[in-house]
C-alpha cells in the first residue's frame, strides 16, 4: 500500500490512522508546489487534482478523498475499532469527516492558506471561523472524543486543529477546543506522525529556502 502525502498535510490523518492500527505503508512525499514525488514523478498522473492524500492499494486501484480513504483503512484494520458498527454511530462518523473536510478544512483553512485568496474571501472565512469552532466547542465539553472513543474523524480533526498556530485563529478562545488538540497531540499514534511530519515539513522549507537563495 503506498500512500501519497505531503508533509503535516490532512494526509497526515492517514498516517496516524495506520499507527493507531499498529500498520505502516510506503509513503510517499509529494511537494505541493511542483507536484512531483521525491523521485521526479509526476503526481498529477496518479491524481489529476494534485490532491493528498491519495492511497495506491497492493492491487493497484488509486482512492482519494480524505474521508474515503480513512474509512477504508480503519475498515480494514477493524480491530483497531477506529469506525464504529454501521447505523447511528457510524453516520455520525461521517457526519464529522464531512463537517472536519467541508466546514473546517475547505471552508475555514484552504482559504486562509491561500495565498492567492482575496482578503476579502479571508476575512469571509475567519467569520466562518467562530460558528464551527463555537459548534465544536459545545460538542466536546465533557467529551475526550468526538464520537465515544477514538475514531479516524478524530485523526482528521486534530491534523485540522494543528494548522490554527499558522491562521489568525485562536484556539485559546475554545477551552474545550484547545484541551482536545492538547491531550490528542499526547496520543502516541498522533505525536509520533506529526513529529515525523514536522521533520520532513521542515526540511522542505529549508530546501525551498535553499533554492530561493540560489545564484
Ligand atoms: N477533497 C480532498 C481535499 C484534499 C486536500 O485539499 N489536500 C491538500 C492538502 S491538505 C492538497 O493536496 N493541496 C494541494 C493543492 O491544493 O494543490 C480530500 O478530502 O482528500
Amino acid at each position: 500500500m503506498e500512500l501519497y502525502f505531503s508533509p503535516l498535510a490532512c494526509s497526515a490523518a492517514s498516517r496516524i490512522t495506520l499507527y493507531e492500527a499498529g500498520q505502516s505503508a510506503t509513503f510517499i512525499e509529494v511537494d505541493a508546489k511542483t507536484k512531483r514525488t521525491h523521485t521526479g514523478q509526476d503526481f498529477r498522473a496518479v491524481h489529476p487534482l494534485g490532491l493528498v492524500p491519495t492511497l495506491r492499494l497492493a492491487e493497484g486501484d488509486i482512492l482519494t478523498e480524505n474521508a474515503a480513504i480513512l474509512q477504508y483503512l480503519a475498515e480494514r484494520f477493524p480491530e483497531a475499532g477506529l469506525v464504529p458498527a454501521p447505523g447511528l454511530e457510524r453516520a455520525r462518523l461521517q457526519q464529522w469527516l464531512c463537517f472536519i473536510g467541508t466546514e473546517l478544512h475547505k471552508g475555514v483553512f484552504t482559504p486562509l492558506f491561500d495565498r492567492e485568496a482575496p482578503e476579502a474571501v479571508q476575512q469571509y472565512a475567519l467569520k466562518g471561523a467562530q460558528a464551527r469552532l463555537e459548534l465544536l466547542e459545545r460538542h466536546l465539553r465533557g467529551r475526550e472524543f468526538l464520537l465515544e472513543c477514538f475514531s479516524v474523524a478524530d485523526a482528521y480533526l486534530v491534523v485540522v486543529l494543528n494548522w490554527a498556530v499558522a491562521t489568525p485563529i485562536k484556539l485559546e478562545g475554545f477551552p474545550s477546543v484547545s484541551a482536545y488538540l492538547a491531550r490528542l497531540r499526547k496520543r502516541p499514534s498522533v505525536a509520533r506522525a506529526l513529529h515525523e511530519e514536522l521533520a520532513l515539513y521542515r526540511r522542505e522549507l529549508a530546501a525551498a529556502a535553499q533554492t530561493s537563495s540560489a545564484p
